[in-house]
Parts: C-alpha cells; sequence; structure tokens
C-alpha cells in the first residue's frame, strides 16, 4: 500500500506562541495578505534569532508600513520608529546597548522615500546593524501609492497611467547606492519568489545577523518582495511578476562583501558622559515628583477604543494625567489603528501604585467602547469582571460576555443634550469615575481647566464629567446590568 509520508512544520519559537497583542479573536494567524512576503522574511528572521542564539538580545526596530505590527509576532525586544527613521532609531539602541543584535526592517516607502536621508547616513557611518529591506515597489498599507522603486510604467494608485519617467524619475536602486558607500560590509539584493530564493533570502539574513554578531558593521538585504493586493494580482501571479519584471531591474546577487577583511569594531565606550552633557545644556537631572494623593492601591489597566474624532485618546490622555498628578504612576500610549483593513482609533491606559513595566495593554480591567467595532475588537480582551462601558447610543447589541461588569450608557446622546456631541468621551469619563474610584473628580477637572484648548467648554466638559458620574439605570436609554 502506497505511505503518504506527512510533513508537520511547526512554527518557530522566534514567533510568539499565540499572536495576543493582535486585536480581535484571532490570535493565530497574521494580519498580512496571502502571498505577502512580509510573512514569509520575518519567519526567516524569527529562525535565525533562534538559531543563531540571538533571540534573547535582539531589539527589531519595526517602521511605519503593513509591518508596522511586528511586535505582535516576533518574540524579542521591539522599537516603533517613525515613518523612514527605522536607521536612527537602530543607531541609538546599537550604541546604547553595543552587544543587541538590531535589525532596521523597512519597506521601500519607508526606507527609499521618507527615510532616505536616515538609511544613507547609518549606512555611511557604517552602524552596527542588520537592515532588512522589503521591497515591493508600492506603498503597502496606506493602499498602493507610488514608490521610489516603482517601476517605469506601473501602475498604482498615484501613477493610474503608469510611472512616468518625465514626471517621476527612474526606479531607486537603493542596494546599489548603498553599495557605492565606503563603510558597509555586506549588501545582498535576493527575492521572496521560489524557494531557491527563499533560501537565498535565508542566508543572506544569517548572514546579516552573524556579521553583527561579530562586530563587522553594517550589511544591507534587499529582499524583492510581493504586494498581491496593491499589485492587483493572485499571489501566484505575483510570484511571476517580480521574475519578469522587478528582477531584470533590480538584479539579485551580492553587491558588496568585504566581510574577510572587516575588522571586528566595537562602540561600547560611551563618547559621552551623561552627566556633563547635563552640564553643558544647563539641565539639572532631578525628578519632579507629584505628592501622593491618591489611596488607591493596585493597578488597572484600560482600553479606550472608539473612531477618530470620538475623543478616546484624549479620555485616556485626561485620566492618565490625573492618575499622575495624584502621585499614581501611570502610561498611555495611542494607537491610531493603522492596519489596511478595519481598525480603531484606540488607547491603552494603566494606572498604578507601582512603576509600570510595559505599557502595552493586552487584557484589560476597564473597555471603554465609544462604537461598535471597539466592542467588537476589545470585549474578549477583559478580564474577568472587568468593567464594559458601552457607549449605547452607537452600539446597539448587547455585550456577549457574562463573566464582566457592563454599563450600558448613551455617551453621546448624553453630550448633545448637554450642547456639545464631543463631549461624549467627558461622559465617558465620568462613567468611569463613578464605577471605579480610583481617581478624583477635582483632579481630572484640574487636568482639564490646564490642557482644555478650547477654555470656552470648561464649564460643558465638568457637566458632562458630572452627567456621566450621576447616570443612573433606566435614566435615558443606558441600562445598568
Ligand atoms: C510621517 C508619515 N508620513 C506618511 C505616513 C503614511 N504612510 C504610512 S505607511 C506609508 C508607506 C508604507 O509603504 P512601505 O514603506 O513601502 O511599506 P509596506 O506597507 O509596503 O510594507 C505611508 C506613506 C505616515 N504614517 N507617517
Ligand atoms: S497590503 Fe501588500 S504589503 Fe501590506 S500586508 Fe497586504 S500584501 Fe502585504
Amino acid at each position: 500500500m502506497e505511505q503518504t509520508k506527512i510533513v508537520t512544520k511547526s512554527k518557530p519559537t522566534g514567533f510568539y506562541e499565540n499572536f495576543d497583542r493582535k486585536v480581535g479573536k484571532d490570535k493565530k494567524t497574521t494580519h498580512y495578505c496571502p502571498g505577502c512576503s512580509h510573512g514569509i522574511v520575518q519567519k526567516l528572521v524569527a529562525e535565525a534569532m533562534v538559531d543563531l542564539g540571538i533571540q534573547d538580545r535582539t531589539i527589531f526596530i519595526s517602521p511605519v508600513g503593513c509591518s508596522v505590527f511586528s511586535y505582535y509576532y516576533l518574540d524579542a525586544g521591539n522599537i516603533q520608529a517613525p515613518h523612514g527613521r527605522a536607521p536612527a532609531v537602530a543607531t541609538g539602541a546599537a550604541r546604547a546597548r553595543p552587544d543587541s543584535i538590531v535589525i532596521s526592517y523597512q519597506g521601500d516607502g519607508d526606507l527609499a522615500a521618507i527615510g532616505t536621508s536616515e538609511i544613507l547616513h547609518a549606512a555611511n557611518r557604517g552602524e552596527n546593524m542588520t537592515v532588512i529591506f522589503v521591497n515591493n515597489a508600492i506603498y503597502g498599507m496606506t493602499g498602493g501609492q507610488m514608490a521610489p522603486t516603482t517601476l517605469v510604467s506601473q501602475k498604482t494608485l498615484t501613477s493610474p497611467a503608469g510611472r512616468l519617467v518625465e514626471n517621476d524619475g527612474f526606479p531607486i536602486r537603493m542596494a546599489e547606492i548603498i553599495s557605492s558607500l565606503g563603510a558597509p560590509t555586506y549588501v545582498e539584493r535576493t527575492a521572496c519568489t521560489d524557494s531557491k530564493n527563499i533560501m537565498r533570502t535565508r542566508k543572506a539574513i544569517r548572514k546579516g545577523l552573524q556579521l553583527q554578531i561579530d562586530k563587522k558593521g553594517f550589511s544591507f538585504i534587499e529582499i524583492l518582495s510581493a504586494c498581491p493586493t496593491n499589485w492587483k494580482m493572485t499571489p501566484k501571479d505575483s510570484v511571476q511578476w517580480i521574475k519578469e519584471n522587478l528582477e531584470p531591474y533590480f538584479k539579485l546577487g551580492v553587491l558588496k562583501d568585504i566581510s574577510d577583511t572587516r575588522e571586528a569594531r566595537s562602540r561600547s565606550q560611551p563618547i559621552f558622559d551623561p552627566a556633563t552633557v547635563f552640564g553643558v545644556l544647563g539641565l539639572k537631572k532631578e525628578e519632579k515628583q507629584a505628592v501622593r494623593t491618591s489611596k488607591f492601591a493596585g493597578e488597572r489597566r484600560l482600553k479606550i477604543a472608539g473612531f477618530g474624532g470620538q475623543g478616546a485618546l484624549t479620555a485616556g490622555a485626561l485620566i492618565a494625567e490625573a492618575g499622575m498628578n495624584e502621585g499614581l504612576h501611570t502610561s498611555w500610549i495611542p494607537s491610531y489603528g493603522p492596519e489596511m483593513r478595519g481598525g480603531t482609533a484606540n488607547c491603552s491606559v494603566i494606572i498604578s501604585d507601582k512603576r509600570v513595566g510595559t505599557p502595552i495593554v493586552t487584557t484589560s480591567d476597564v473597555l471603554i467602547a465609544m462604537n461598535g467595532p471597539s466592542l467588537d475588537a476589545f470585549e474578549n480582551d477583559v478580564v474577568k469582571n472587568g468593567l464594559i462601558i458601552v457607549n449605547s447610543s452607537m452600539i446597539s447589541r448587547k455585550v456577549a460576555r457574562t463573566d464582566v461588569r457592563v454599563v450600558y450608557v448613551p455617551l453621546t446622546e448624553i453630550a448633545s443634550e448637554l450642547g456639545l456631541k464631543a463631549m461624549a468621551n467627558s461622559v465617558a469619563v465620568g462613567v468611569f469615575l463613578q464605577h471605579e474610584k480610583i481617581l478624583e473628580r477635582k483632579t481630572v477637572c484640574d487636568v482639564l481647566t490646564t490642557s482644555l484648548k478650547k477654555q470656552s467648554a470648561l464649564e460643558l466638559n465638568f457637566k458632562a464629567i458630572d452627567a456621566g458620574m450621576t447616570f443612573k439605570e433606566g435614566q435615558k436609554k443606558g441600562i445598568t446590568q
């Protein structure tokens, strides 16, 4: 009888087992589209980190682009860089922690457009880092605009008739430019098409990382990658398109390799003593600490989410600052939901009587859901007995969970009746104050007094907070469970 050979492939341990930081219910798969090369490249990185034994000292610099959420997947250190600035951030990380392994991971919009200057100077200084340049010849995350690497005649959202040399110049060959500089140690261009090319990419990534381990400076690996979604092709056709169109222009191969003769160099000695720098700048190194007035003991992690303009981020900042003024430790990080598909504007807030370790909130004690998609996205991340404040003006469904406390409040209606619809967030803050009793109303109002840009709306905002604090079951359309 014919035997079927079963090949089991497991996820590299360089990835988290579950992608818990990912928004939504699916914690097993990445957000990348089918056929996208980011998934393949990141798998190669994850495997290499483990095989080279560097996972616990790897700092991955995530760019702005479709790979913005790399920290959902890679179980390594992560720093999120502003658009194009990954090599500058990587420089800081590599110099401050010379024994770390720093990966600057960038798309073509990030590296070859807004970040051209950062990459050139980091390469020219020969920083000890590995740059992985995912060149898919288009801006993926923002829906397919022309990139500096877009081919002549290639149609994109912003070149609907095809790239015109007269208008847009020629596609930039970054690997060639970088290899013309003196400092870089190793520059190679590979592709993510067939298994042979993927194996070459695997080897190149490992070589780049090994050079960094050996402190041999700057390596640059450009990977011709697919973006089937914005190319409007099937994943299979994308592979063919790379072979027939990208590869003839962006030639594959090693463009520079002086690794054999390059001396190892360590930048472990800080050039400046921080105290001297403070002195030169006339700054005093002192920590200003608010007097502790709060009796709160413990920690509360909040997720406040809505669509842009509902003030979810402002409500979070208000709560965090009030906590700080009461002498608590707080953190606030915004997220503007930059995924290709879907997403909400939300922020994570932590209020604690101890120092906050990480500002990332994966499971929350309190969720304020200002609109339906926010409830859908974060309901399941609330801890047992946690609190969900639902804006019942915008969310018609009920919370499915039965193990949490839920307050339905028509935040938008209450704010509109007070005369300013935009104050739904202040009503939500009031509901939070009333139900969690961590912060004082006065501290919150004091923060508003000093921070509210539209001072004429100050009194109205106080009223909105009070309306939230005094909202009772059965009042208007809200129901308290
Ligand atoms: C300062 C700034 N300018 C513009 C943007 C909008 N933006 C987000 S991603 C992106 C381009 C991403 O393309 P690429 O770097 O090629 O990465 P990909 O999504 O294809 O992986 C742009 C222009 C931004 N987020 N920040
Ligand atoms: S839009 Fe393109 S680059 Fe972004 S995840 Fe989808 S296929 Fe990948």
